[in-house]
């Protein structure tokens, strides 16, 4: 099963629940991010989670194991049912997160490299590895890997076995969905969808690789 993620990324509320509703029957799951929340609430997640979808938390949680706490009880509080999370801050970092999502019976996913090209400066010699063994030890959910490194994403897939891949990168930056869907459990799509004249058409163009 491959599941279509909506990365909802825009900044309107009117907007985003107009295309959430549009793109609902399309989609598995709906992700949303600081853009959305910071335009318009954290109460807007109360709202897209009366779509009865899951909805992903994309906050990159990235703190101390007390600050990354605090911050996911809000995410869960919010109607959320899975956050993601940086695992550079650590295994105790992480695990905060983890016991967090998994207290409210969602889940937890660890960037375990990223898709943009200057995310190889930081996530390559080893590191999105060393992640996987993080999401390993912590009983992490899965990992966010690069639908634009398809490779990389079968390299990562090796070492985290079962665990789920959710895929950012296809569409606008360029990740071809063919090739991705068949390493992944979800592939992330945002601008490809949502900046679409018309965003429901544009989702259902995804229907062949939702397995
Ligand atoms: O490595 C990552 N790449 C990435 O694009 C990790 C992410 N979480 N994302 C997010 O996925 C990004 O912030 C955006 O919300 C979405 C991709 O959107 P688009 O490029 O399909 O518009």
């Amino acid at each position: 099963m491959t599941d279509l993620v909506l990365s909802l990324d825009v900044t309107g509320r009117k907007e985003a629940l107009r295309i959430a509703g549009a793109c609902a029957p399309e989609i598995d799951a709906i992700k949303i991010g600081y853009p959305l929340a910071l335009a318009a609430g954290l109460g807007i997640a109360g709202e897209l989670a009366e779509l009865g979808l899951p909805l992903i938390a994309d906050f990159k949680v990235a703190d101390i194991p007390n600050t990354n706490t605090l911050i996911c009880e809000q995410v869960f509080a919010a109607g959320f049912s899975a956050v993601i999370a940086q695992g550079f801050p650590g295994p105790d970092s992480v695990t905060a997160c983890v016991e967090a999502a998994h207290a409210h019976g969602g889940e937890c996913y660890v960037v375990a490299e990223m898709s943009h090209p200057g995310a190889l400066t930081f996530f390559s010699a080893g590191v999105p590895e060393r992640l996987c063994e993080i999401v390993a030890e912590t009983g992490a959910d899965g990992i966010i890997a690069p639908a634009t490194r398809p490779e990389r994403v079968r390299a990562l897939r090796a070492l985290i076995g079962k665990k789920k891949i959710l895929s950012p990168g296809i569409g606008a930056q360029g990740g071809d969905p063919a090739e991705i869907a068949p390493l992944v459990d979800g592939m992330i799509v945002g601008r490809a969808i949502y900046g679409a004249a018309d965003a429901a058409a544009a989702a259902r163009a995804y229907a062949p690789y939702r397995r």
